[in-house]
């Protein structure tokens, strides 16, 4: 492949990896990362690395330009919880860098785009249970609402434009290398590292309140077997649903107790909890499997060897 592939917010949960894993697949040179501060993770310095900020249209056409760019994975977003905080400041991140991304590819200075969707988009009056691709969306969190504005904007660049964008409404994605920041899913990351380093958790959302969630590696797989797809596979332009594994924290405690018998959660639901109520518990993704192929390869338990084995060794704990 000469193509080359820019990624904004690089430094992220998500961009960190996708980089590394890009990087491994085409050569370090292949691959501009950017993000709005300069990387904590040395790693990511291998390649090219440049500070841009998303939200500012001009140095986001410098930078494509400057490395004739082909794709853009866009991964720059507030997430859920932390814009609850500041909904203004997550919607204009949220919808400025996305709307600059999609005029450049409009006007052609950029081939293709991935932008991340959610299951956010989903809200309180969405079936709960194998939500389906089309159904009731009533988002309740700016965060959700941006992504539901982002998925209509997405599908009408690509039917008025012919942009070709492609999008995949993640569940909460747990990982190891890099950590997730301001979202509800996150304490399905946090449990681990405490297990680990206190043999204790205090949940923020209530022992058994069910969420979709995705370990890394199959969320980056995902994220580059749809970028990658033959253009006639991706039939919908909004986003596809990833049902990825459903769980509670009580479930994923018992999964972390069978490695680690005295591992103990408790349960103190914060505001977290009410954004979590709103989204389905599970999510049918029958469309991205005939479509483009999709199968999941990591169950919870796959997951929990995956993410202590990888912690021990990260945190110095072998
Ligand atoms: C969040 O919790 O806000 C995110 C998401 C589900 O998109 N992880």
């Amino acid at each position: 492949m000469n193509k080359t592939i820019l990624i904004l917010g690089a430094c992220g949960q998500i961009g960190t990896e996708l980089t590394l894993a890009l990087r491994e697949k085409y050569g370090n040179d292949s691959i501009v990362a950017t993000d709005i501060r300069q990387p904590e993770h040395s790693e990511l310095l291998k390649g090219p690395f440049e500070v841009v900020d998303a939200g500012n249209a001009s140095a986001l056409r410098t930078v494509c330009e400057k490395h004739n760019i082909h794709t853009v994975y866009h991964l720059v977003a507030m997430l859920s919880a932390t814009g609850e905080k500041f909904p203004m400041k997550a919607w204009d991140l949220n919808m400025q860098s996305l709307l600059h991304t999609l005029e450049l590819a409009k006007e052609g200075v950029i081939k293709k785009l991935f932008w991340p969707s959610s299951i956010a988009v989903f809200g309180p009056t969405t079936p709960k249970r194998n939500t389906p691709q089309q159904t009731i969306m009533e988002p309740s969190t700016v965060y959700g609402i941006s992504k539901l504005a982002g998925e209509r904007w997405c599908e009408y660049y690509h039917a008025k434009y012919g942009v070709d964008v492609r999008s995949i409404r993640y569940p909460g994605l747990i990982s190891w290398k890099s950590q997730p920041g301001g979202g509800t899913t996150d304490y399905a990351v946090e449990i681990y590292y405490k297990a680990l380093e206190e043999g204790k958790y205090t949940s923020f959302l209530s022992a058994q309140r069910t969420l979709p969630m995705m370990y890394m590696d199959d969320a980056i797989r995902a994220t580059i077997e749809l970028t990658e797809a033959p253009k006639e596979q991706v039939k919908i332009r909004n986003s596809y649903n990833l049902a990825g594994i459903s769980f509670d924290p009580l479930t994923i405690e018992a999964s972390i107790q069978k490695k680690i018998p005295a591992f103990e959660c408790d349960f103190t639901p914060d505001f977290r909890e009410e954004i979590a109520a709103s989204w389905p518990e599970s999510i049918d993704d029958s469309a991205a499997q005939d479509h483009w192929g999709w199968s999941m390869e990591y169950d919870l338990d796959g997951m929990t060897e995956a993410m202590l084995t990888n912690l021990k060794t990260k945190l110095g704990l072998q």
